[in-house]
């Protein structure tokens, strides 16, 4: 990290306004090669309208506004600059090229974040927390990411790790000091572990949330034609998306609207209505109608009084089917049955719990908790988490099977190494700060 890195920090251009980001141990001299007063003149944190000129000439080519930030206290840990210039096209390829030529390089993506991780200033969870803020579909995938930038997860990881470190100096000193310590306590060391087996396998079960949040969802409505799908999806979408009409294969294609679903962005599939047919693009439709099954977290298949029903081997692949019953105001309420929603789309009967029934499925994995949790992992903590608990389950086997210690010391890293992971920090530096803040080791 000798070298300098500059870039369009801000978005889409034209806009009133562009902010150039500078870091970097140059980033001072680079950025007074084009304004007149030097940046170490200006006062850390504060703002400045300054000239901005080109290299040769002293050709004026914007008005800016100047934001210095001297190391450690930026963004980076390093002297950061922020240019805010006007935000057309041409002004920020010049002023851009201009900071090149005077020696900083373009940044690479997630660069500056990057820096702020290897300079302590954020760890991963919280580099990652940045991304998702950016990427956030939802305000509830924004709220999620915001309490990860805040290090809710690194806080909830650490304590996990304090009680891991308990056991390991447990071990650790049975291993060094024998005579002292005598033979490990395997009772104690079996409580920790398992104590913190738990608490993983909680946030472990927040990692499906944490999905569905981040990435979305697919609910597919599926049924014979003229049973309701389109006028289903309408009502869902809270607009006429497709069209609706009495005549059976109305629909053609699959299309698709996105909906926001307790936080949770969803993708409703509307497809074309499955039946017989010898009508070539009619046919494509239906085949596309059974690969979208392949796809969906959720598939509706939809019957009616007035309509045949469908029997659909490739359902039986679909990872959730929830049975819809349509046109409830006109329905006789034959074979009626507990797992079906009876729903109108004229009347909006059953609409509400059809919903809350699609989240209870999504969000659903055996554990009430899991739905309020203020946090939720993701795919990389998830994989960690799992072969962290692995780790742990193979000391707690091996202790109560009498394992020498010595052995019981490597899982055990191993488990605290996965933690560590997470976060990103090193894990040997707390573990030896651990043991000699525990053990006076004076002889
Ligand atoms: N009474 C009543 N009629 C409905 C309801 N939902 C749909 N219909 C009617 O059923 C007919 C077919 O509705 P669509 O939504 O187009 O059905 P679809 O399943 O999309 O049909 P295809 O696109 O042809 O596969 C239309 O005349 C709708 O007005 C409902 O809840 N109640
Ligand atoms: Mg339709």
């Amino acid at each position: 990290m000798n070298d300098t890195i500059a870039a369009l920090a801000s978005g889409r251009i034209p806009a009133g306004v562009a902010v150039i980001r500078i870091s970097g141990p140059q980033a001072f001299r680079i950025v007074d090669q084009i304004t007149n007063l030097p940046c170490s003149s200006q006062q850390s944190s504060t703002a400045r309208l300054t000239t901005l000129r080109s290299i040769l000439d002293r050709r004026v080519i914007d008005q800016a506004l100047r934001i210095v930030f001297k190391n450690p206290r930026s963004f980076t840990g390093e002297d950061v600059v922020e240019l805010h210039v006007h935000g057309g096209l041409v002004v920020i390829d010049e002023v851009l090229e201009l900071l090149y030529s005077a020696g900083a390089r373009p940044a690479n993506p997630g660069e500056f974040s990057e820096r702020a991780f290897l300079n302590g200033k954020l760890d991963l969870t919280q580099a990652e927390a940045i991304a998702d803020i950016i990427a956030a579909p939802t305000r509830s995938a924004r709220d999620l990411a915001s309490m990860q930038l805040g290090g809710q997860l690194t806080n909830i990881v650490n304590e996990i790790e304090q009680q891991i470190q308990r056991a390991r100096v447990l071990l650790e000193a049975s291993i060094d000091f024998p005579e002292d310590v005598g033979d490990v306590d395997v009772i104690a060391l079996v409580a920790i572990l398992q104590a913190a087996v738990c608490d993983l396998e909680r946030l472990q079960r927040t990692a499906r949330r944490g999905r569905l949040v981040r990435q979305g969802a697919s609910v597919v409505l599926l049924g014979a034609p003229n049973v309701g799908k389109s006028s289903l999806l309408n009502v869902l979408a809270g607009k006429d998306r497709a069209i609706v009409s009495p005549i059976a294969g109305t629909t053609r294609d699959t299309i698709d609207v996105q909906i926001d679903i307790a936080g949770i962005p969803i993708t409703l599939t509307d497809t074309a209505g499955l039946r017989e047919s010898s009508d070539a693009i009619e046919m494509i439709g239906i085949d596309r109608t059974r690969q979208s099954i392949g796809h969906a977290d959720i598939v509706l298949a939809l019957e009616s009084d007035d309509t045949p029903p469908i029997d659909l081997p490739e359902l039986q692949n679909a990872s959730y089917v929830l049975k819809v019953h349509t046109k409830s105001d006109i329905s006789m309420g034959v074979n009626e049955s507990p797992d079906k929603h009876y729903v109108s789309a004229k009347t909006y009967q059953g609409i509400d719990a059809l919903i809350q029934g699609i989240v209870h499925q999504l969000l659903d994995d055996g554990n009430p908790t899991n739905s309020n949790e203020r946090i939720a992992v993701n795919a990389r903590h998830s994989a960690l988490i799992l072969l962290a608990i692995d780790a742990l389950n193979r000391v707690i086997t091996a202790s109560n099977a009498g394992i020498t210690p010595d052995l019981l010391a490597v899982d055990l890293h191993d488990a605290a190494f996965h933690l560590a992971n997470i976060s990103g920090r090193n894990v040997i530096d707390a573990m030896h700060q651990e043991i000699f803040s525990r053990f006076c080791i004076g002889k």
